[in-house]
């Protein structure tokens, strides 16, 4: 690059002209040539209709997803009995987010929205057997699961040392890639707030979040009592993260050790809704998912 660099300095101002015209042209021709040849123009796919069409970003190595959001949506939709199809890519949601889906040729960008859209379209509602205040508590937790457990998850994940063996060996992260989503990652928590404090600090809240959810959950079977109910499948997603893919950060094992009924939720959930659970994980990055 530096090399490159150096050529392009000793130009004289004529050829640098030229030189910039010159890769200018032949980007252009490339990507026109690929429009023509490839079809490469908003090429539509044609969806079955019905049916959600589930975008999110591959299976990960012990849990169907890294994302607890597609974990969630997923979870959702068999729960709910939806027809869904997985198309697995980098194409990101219209807010620049995984997981999204469409559904009848119609886009729709984050987990909760996806779900508010099918409950309106189809009719649907999870959490019908709770009453209002049951429903505000499980609002609240939904909450503390994805917009504060989560964030913790990434700090865990991204910004302090961890030995990234999940990242590189399971997941198929390269270097490059671990350094732009580690970079990103710390700008992104730091506007968030949670990235200003220490990692003691943040560990501490992290067993004060897992401490409040195991003590809400008590011995029911579910999040509010012994049917699942739609918060379910958004505080699954959220502790399936840690109690399979939180490998390498020095709390691995803390829910199978300190919070054993959240470890039994955890296996509970999987049974009643992930029957086809191997599957879908690529058991470390051993093996590709089938499904
Ligand atoms: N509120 C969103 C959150 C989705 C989200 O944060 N997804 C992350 C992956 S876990 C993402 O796409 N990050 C990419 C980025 O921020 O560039 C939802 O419920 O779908």
């Amino acid at each position: 690059m530096e090399t490159l660099m150096d050529a392009f300095n000793d130009l004289d101002t004529s050829q640098k002209v030229y030189a910039v015209g010159g890769v200018v042209v032949a980007v252009v021709s490339v990507v026109a040539l690929r429009k023509l040849f490839f079809n490469e123009t908003k090429a539509k796919k044609e969806y079955p209709r019905d049916t959600v069409i589930l975008h999110q970003i591959g299976r990960g190595p012990y849990a169907p997803s890294m994302t607890p959001f597609a974990v969630k949506l997923e979870t959702y939709l068999r729960m709910a009995r939806i027809p869904y199809q997985n198309v697995h890519g980098r194409q990101r949601s219209s807010k620049g987010k995984f997981p999204w889906m469409e559904y009848n040729g119609q886009g729709v960008a984050d987990s909760d929205l996806c779900v508010k859209f099918l409950n309106q379209k189809l009719g649907m509602d999870l959490n019908r057997d709770l009453n209002p205040a049951d429903r505000g508590v499980a609002q609240a937790m939904q909450v503390m699961a994805e917009e504060h457990l989560y964030w913790i998850l990434r700090l865990f994940r991204w910004q302090y040392d961890n030995d990234k063996s999940l990242l590189v060996n399971a997941f198929k992260f390269g270097k490059f890639i671990i350094w732009m989503v580690r970079r990103k990652a710390k700008k992104d928590i730091w506007s968030q707030g949670l990235g200003r404090h220490s990692e003691g600090e943040v560990t501490e809240m992290f067993k004060k979040d897992l401490q409040s959810l195991s003590d809400f959950i008590g011995t029911k079977k579910f999040l509010m009592g012994d049917e699942p109910c739609e918060t379910d499948c958004a505080v699954f997603g959220q502790l399936s993260q840690f109690y399979w893919q939180f490998i390498g950060t020095g709390h691995d094992t803390i829910i199978k050790d300190k919070y054993p009924n959240l470890a039994a939720y955890c296996e509970r959930m999987k049974d009643s809704f992930w029957s086809d659970w191997d599957q879908c994980i690529t058991h470390g990055g051993t093996r590709e998912a089938t499904k």
